[in-house]
C-alpha cells in the first residue's frame, strides 16, 4: 500500500547542550548524508530541506537557580535555543503537512511540540514518546542535570507547579494535557519519574508490556489512546529518540540502554503512525555520529532514515509505483 503524498519539511536541531556529550548537534548531517531526503522523495513526497537551526548567539553566563536543589545545565542555551525552534516549527507547519526535526538531543522536543502546541486547539495535541528514557524530570528530580531528560516536564499541563521559574523558559507554556501522552519502548526511568507516570495517569508501554502484548497490539492501543485514529481528531506528535532502539541497531547515542526495541519493531510503530493519518510532526533525537566507529555512526544513522521511510509509507514488501505496469517485449 501506498500512502497518500505529502509536502515533508525537514529541519535540522543541531543542538547538544542538553546533555554534557559533545556529537549530538552533528546528527542532522549524518541522518541526511544517509540519502533519506532523496529516498523519500523516491516515494512520492515533496521533500523540503530547511537547513539547521543553531544557537548563533553566544550565551552569556548559564542561569542559575538560587535553590541548591535543582539541577538544570545550561539552563539559557537550552531556553533560547528552543524558543527559536518553536517558532521554526510552527511557521514550518504553517507550510507543509509535516515537519520532521533531526535531532540534536531529546531537549529540543521542547520546542517542536511547543511549536507543534501553537497551531493546534487546546487539547488536540497528542504525543507518542517512542524513547528507553520517560525524559520527564524537573530541575528538583534530575540527579544529571541535563535538560534531555526533562523536556516532558516543561511541556505537560500540570506540572507547572513542581517547577521553579526559569527566566529562558518562560516562554513556554504546558501545552500538552496528560492524557495525550503515551510511552513506548521504556526500561530506565528514575524513582521520580515514575511517580510523575502514576500522578498524572500517563500510559506507559515499556518493553515488560512490549513482551507480553507484543509490538503490534501496543501501538494499536497507543493510537487509540491518543484518539488519534478515526475522526482524525488529534495532531499527533512522534518524538523518536534513537535509544528506544536497541544498542545493537542503534549504537551511537549518548545514553544506550541494552534490551531495546529490534529495528523491525521501531518501523512496526512508525508504519502504524503512518496508516493511521495524523501525523504533522515528528523529532529523530540522539544520533550521535561522534560516538563509536564511523561504521557504526553511519548504521545507526540509517537506523534513523529507516524509521523515516516506514513514517512515510515505504512498505517493507515493497511500493508498486502508482499505475505501473509489468513491461512486455515490444
Ligand atoms: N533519567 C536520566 C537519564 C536519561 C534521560 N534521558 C536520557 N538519559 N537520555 C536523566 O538524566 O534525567
Ligand atoms: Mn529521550
Ligand atoms: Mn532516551
Amino acid at each position: 500500500p501506498n500512502a497518500r503524498s505529502v509536502s515533508i519539511g525537514v529541519l535540522g536541531a543541531a543542538f547538544d547542550k542538553g546533555q554534557t556529550r559533545s556529537g549530538a548537534s552533528l546528527g542532522p548531517g549524518a541522518v541526511r548524508q544517509t540519502g533519506v531526503l532523496k529516498d523519500l522523495t523516491a516515494l512520492g513526497h515533496t521533500v523540503r530541506d530547511l537547513g539547521d537551526l543553531r544557537l548563533q548567539e553566544a550565551v552569556p553566563a548559564e542561569y542559575r537557580a538560587e535553590d541548591g536543589r535543582a539541577r538544570m545545565k545550561n539552563a539559557t542555551s537550552v531556553g533560547r535555543f528552543n524558543q527559536q525552534l518553536s517558532e521554526r516549527v510552527s511557521s514550518a507547519l504553517g507550510q507543509h503537512d509535516v515537519v520532521v526535526t533531526l535531532g540534536g538531543d531529546h531537549s529540543i522536543a521542547i520546542g517542536t511540540i511547543h511549536g507543534h502546541g501553537q497551531t493546534v486547539r487546546h487539547d488536540k495535541l497528542a504525543v507518542l514518546w517512542v524513547d528507553a528514557h520517560a525524559d520527564i524530570n524537573t530541575p528538583l528530580t534530575s540527579d544529571s542535570g541535563n535538560f534531555h531528560g526533562k523536556p516532558l516536564s516543561f511541556l505537560m499541563r500540570g506540572m507547572e507547579a513542581f517547577h521553579l521559574d526559569l527566566p529562558d523558559l518562560r516562554w513556554c507554556k504546558p501545552c500538552l494535557h496528560p492524557s495525550k501522552l503515551v510511552y513506548i519502548g521504556l526500561r530506565a526511568v528514575d524513582p521520580l519519574e515514575r511517580v510523575a507516570i502514576q500522578e498524572f495517569g500517563i500510559r506507559a508501554y515499556a518493553m515488560r508490556e512490549i513482551d507480553r502484548l507484543g509490538i503490534d497490539k501496543v501501538v494499536e492501543m497507543a493510537l487509540d489512546q491518543l484518539g488519534a485514529g478515526v475522526g482524525a481528531d488529534s495532531s499527533l506528535h512522534v518524538s523518536f529518540d534513537v535509544d528506544a532502539l536497541d544498542p545493537s541497531e542503534a549504537p551511537c547515542t549518548g545514553t544506550p540502554v541494552r534490551g531495546g526495541l529490534s529495528l523491525r519493531e521501531g518501523q512496526t510503530v512508525m508504519e502504524e503512525v503512518c496508516k493511521w493519518g495524523t501525523l504533522r510532526s515528528m523529532d529523530v533525537v540522539e544520533v550521535n555520529p561522534q560516538l563509536g566507529t564511523p561504521q557504526q555512526a553511519q548504521y545507526t544513522a540509517d537506523a534513523a532514515r529507516h524509521l523515516l521511510l516506514a513514517t512515510f509509507g515505504r512498505y517493507r514488501g515493497g511500493n508498486a509505483p502508482e499505475g505501473s505496469q509489468l513491461p512486455r517485449p515490444e
